[in-house]
């Protein structure tokens, strides 16, 4: 899987990526992080991105011409996506299909926001990390890369299967447990300790439905 990332702030790369389980495959060359930076796509004097919004506001808007420059000069056959506080809500079920492309091409905006005809004429796919505002969308992208970057064969060591997750989505985890049994007063339940395999899916499965349903009430329906 590679990766592009068209950003104005391209020292912010690969940041968290560099560590861990993505830090290795980065490495290994299992997925590939190309950074582009946008000033390099402008022609005038002053290199500039960004202009005054039409209609008056506060803040500058990123012009068009670069954006489209740059995704026109792209290499990759993958989808073009654009982070935004407007996009289609990232969830585990949209990582899984990109994880599925070649190459994803990601845009991550600044200032008070993008020309909105890159969102309408240029990009495959907005999308959102979630209900809040950043200051750039360049966070946003580090989420979604790590997020499809574990589902690449290769990234994820034995330790977890991806596969596990596939109900990830309709129900939070279960409570996991570690040494020592117990720990300032807390025992582990007692379960766990049993080695009866059944008896521990099945208190798993319990522990699962009960938090999904005093935590995430809307995943069930
Ligand atoms: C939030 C998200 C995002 C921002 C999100 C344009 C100027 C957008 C700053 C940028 N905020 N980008 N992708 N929730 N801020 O995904």
């Amino acid at each position: 899987m590679q990766f592009e990332v068209l950003t104005l702030f391209p020292e912010l790369f690969p940041g968290a990526l560099a560590h861990g389980v993505t830090g290795r495959a980065l490495s290994a060359g299992v997925v590939g992080l190309t950074l582009h930076n946008l000033r390099d796509y402008t022609h005038d004097r002053h290199r500039q991105v960004d202009d005054v919004p039409y209609g008056g506001g506060a803040g500058m808007v990123l012009k068009p011409e670069p954006i489209f420059e740059a995704v026109r000069a792209r290499q990759g056959s993958g989808p073009v996506i654009l982070l935004s506080p407007q996009g289609e809500l990232f969830n585990q079920r949209i990582a899984r299909e990109l994880a599925q492309q070649p190459d994803l091409y990601l845009i991550c905006g600044r200032y008070e926001g993008v020309d909105d005809r890159v969102a309408s004429h240029l990009v495959d796919r907005e999308l959102s990390i979630g209900d809040y505002v950043l200051t750039g969308g360049e966070l946003a992208a580090l989420v979604v890369i790590d997020a499809v970057s574990r589902l690449i064969p290769g990234v994820l060591g034995a330790q977890a299967s991806p596969l596990d997750e596939s109900f990830a989505e309709k129900l939070l985890e279960y409570p996991h447990y570690t040494r020592p049994p117990v720990f300032e007063g807390h025992a582990v339940p007692d379960v766990l300790l049993s080695g009866h395999h059944a008896e521990i899916e099945r208190w798993r499965r319990q522990q699962a439905e009960a938090r999904t349903k005093r935590r995430r009430p809307d995943l069930l329906s």
